[in-house]
Formats: structure tokens, sequence, C-alpha cells
């Protein structure tokens, strides 16, 4: 396990759900644990700090804000803690997730978050994984197999390539 440390998952609004999905798949794949729970920036503003500030405390070693929209949950959430948080801008609205993607991304100095992709859960928590295993030996052993297995997969694919000329072995 992570030297005890939790991912804790905090979704904006239920309808975030798929995002938590995805990075639950990962986390339980390479055996970290993890919580979800929903707290708002706007509709539960006391929540959202009082799990921020609890945090540390509690042993989550790194917070993934799930959010669409204006998006300002990664923002608020590192405002009340100094534990590293990883931003997922949702395609929720009108503007596909390029609203939240901006709003996670152009945090003001002196308040940083980190982002991935819009929609990409799975990203989340490989980032999470990542910032765990600099302190987790068993983590860092697990997300290199798991680099692994993409690589192979990658291999595997050339096979699949029909009716076009592939490159030879000794081309890589
Ligand atoms: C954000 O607004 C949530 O993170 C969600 O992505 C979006 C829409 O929320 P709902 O109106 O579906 O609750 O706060």
């Amino acid at each position: 396990m992570s030297g005890g440390k939790r991912v804790g998952i905090i979704l904006g609004s239920i309808s975030d759900i798929e995002q938590a999905k995805k990075a639950g798949a990962i986390l339980k794949e390479l055996e970290i644990p993890f919580e979800v729970t929903i707290a708002s920036a706007h509709r539960t503003p006391e929540d959202v700090k009082n799990y921020s500030e609890k945090a540390m405390d509690r042993d989550i070693g790194v917070i993934i804000a799930v959010a669409g929209l204006s998006a300002a949950l990664p923002g608020v959430i590192a405002a009340h803690t100094l534990l590293p948080v990883i931003g997922v801008p949702v395609s929720a609205g009108s503007l596909g997730g390029i609203d939240a993607l901006l709003s996670i991304t152009q945090m003001p100095p002196g308040i940083p978050v980190s982002s991935v992709g819009i929609d990409n859960g799975r990203n989340g928590a490989l980032l999470a994984a990542r910032i765990l295993a600099i302190s987790d030996k068993t983590i860092s052993v697990r997300l290199v197999e798991y680099m692994e297995k993409q690589s192979e997969k990658v291999i595997r694919s050339r096979q699949e390539i029909e009716d076009l000329p592939p490159a030879p072995a000794n081309a890589f």
C-alpha cells in the first residue's frame, strides 16, 4: 500500500461521477487506496474548506478535484491545503470543457494546481500515483509494470496493420 497515503477524489457534482469511475479503476489496478466525495466550491463551500484543511491529517497524500463549467474547485481546495491538487476538467456545458480547462490552468500566481486533459480521469489517477510513488517504491514498481503493459499493447498492435507497408523491425 501507498505508505498509508490515500488519494482523495472530490467531485463538484454527482454529474462528474464518470471521471471518478475512470480514476478509481486505475487506482484499484495500482492497489492505491482512495476515497470519493462530492463537495462544491459554489454550493457547499464550507465542506470544501473543511475537507481540504483536514485532508493531510487524514493521511490523504494527493487530491484529485473533478469539476466542470467555471471549475473553481481545484483552486479553492489548493487555497486550503498544501497537498498537491490535480484538476480534472469536465466537458459539462456548452463550451465542452474548455471553460473548466482554462479555469484550472489559469490559476493566478501563488496557489498552484495541476491539470490533466478534459475528461481524463485516468491521467488524473496516474499523475496522483506518480506523486505517491516518490515516497513509495511499491507504487513505482506497479507504475513501471503498467507502462510496460502499454508498450506491449502498442507493439502487438503493429501486427494488426493490414494492406499498408509496415516499417521493418530494425526501424526501432
Ligand atoms: C460544476 O458544475 C460541477 O463540477 C459540474 O461539472 C458542473 C455542473 O454541475 P451540475 O449542475 O450537474 O450539478 O460545479
